[in-house]
């Protein structure tokens, strides 16, 4: 697939994809959509990529649905939300969280809407000191979707997420910072550098123990600690017969670095 409204690109084992509509704050269109979700599935596909950082180009990080999109037509009260909703952004949503490999969301500049979802799909946020968040939604009458009822809740908890969600109000990073949002806050002149030295770090760690770390944890929220405890022990005993599960036995042992390749 040839990518007009985003970039995929590879730095060793990290790969980039770069949102890149800067003139609209890279909001959100089905073009932009199924590009991101092709890019999301080229980094599953490439055994060599052990993280994903997504990105905005410009001054925002994501604004949302684009307002302005023509396919949107000019009757707004015809507007197939759900069909749009199930053929773009639930599937953009789905594939990010079950990639089974880390994925870094780098806000460098606002997100708004189901820019919010798309962060908060990230397994972290790595937020530039100019970035903030805005539960837009309610500004225009909607509900957050994107997953926003899923995601922001399990991130900031209940009454944090449902306050910004019927506000709109928008927040700082470095408040979004002391509510959990935002992993880290990074000073806007250095936050390139520090977003790659972050994805680097997560690209060197034994990436299927992130994997199985993802899936369970996902998956323990819908089970009994009995169920959890079960499925642990079956995941775990996966990860022992990996590679890098022995690499860190050897690494402590012999009082080196571990060297793991993901295997
Ligand atoms: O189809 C559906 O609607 C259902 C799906 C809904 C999912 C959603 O995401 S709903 C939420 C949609 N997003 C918003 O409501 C946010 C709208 N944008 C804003 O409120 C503000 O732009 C921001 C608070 C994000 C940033 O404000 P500011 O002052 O830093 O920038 P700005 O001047 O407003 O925006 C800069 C440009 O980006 C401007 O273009 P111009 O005038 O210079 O040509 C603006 O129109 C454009 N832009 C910003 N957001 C969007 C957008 N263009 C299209 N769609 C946008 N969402």
């Amino acid at each position: 697939m040839t990518y007009e409204t985003i970039r995929y690109e590879v730095d060793g084992p990290v790969a980039w994809l770069t949102l890149d509509r800067p003139d609209s704050l890279n909001a959100l269109t089905g073009q932009l959509s199924a590009e991101a979700g092709d890019a999301v599935a080229a980094a599953g596909a490439d055994d060599a990529i052990r993280c994903l950082v997504i990105t905005g180009e410009g001054r925002g990080f994501c604004a949302g649905q684009d307002l302005k999109d023509p396919s949107l037509g000019t009757d707004l009260t015809k507007i197939d939300f759900e069909g749009m909703l199930r053929r773009t952004y639930n599937r953009l949503i789905v594939s990010i969280v079950d990639l089974p490999k880390p994925v870094v969301a780098g806000v460098n500049g606002v997100a708004a809407g189901a820019g919010v979802s798309l962060a908060c799909a990230a397994d972290v946020r790595i937020v530039s000191s100019a970035a903030s968040f805005i539960q837009a939604f309610v500004k225009i009458g909607l509900l957050p979707d994107s997953g926003g009822n899923y995601l922001l809740p399990r991130i900031v908890g209940y009454a944090k997420a449902l306050e910004l969600s019927i506000t709109g109000d928008r927040i700082s990073a470095e408040e979004a910072h002391r509510i959990g949002l935002a992993t880290a806050v990074v000073d806007a002149e250095s936050f390139r550098g520090e977003l790659a030295a972050y994805a680097a770090k997560l690209a060197a760690l034994p990436t299927k123990a992130i994997a199985a770390s993802k899936r369970v944890m996902r998956k323990a929220q819908g089970l009994t600690l009995e169920e959890t405890l079960d499925l642990e022990a079956q995941v775990q005993a996966e990860l022992g017969a990996t590679h890098d599960f022995a690499e860190g036995i050897f690494a402590f042992l012999e009082k080196r670095d571990a060297r793991f390749t993901g295997t």
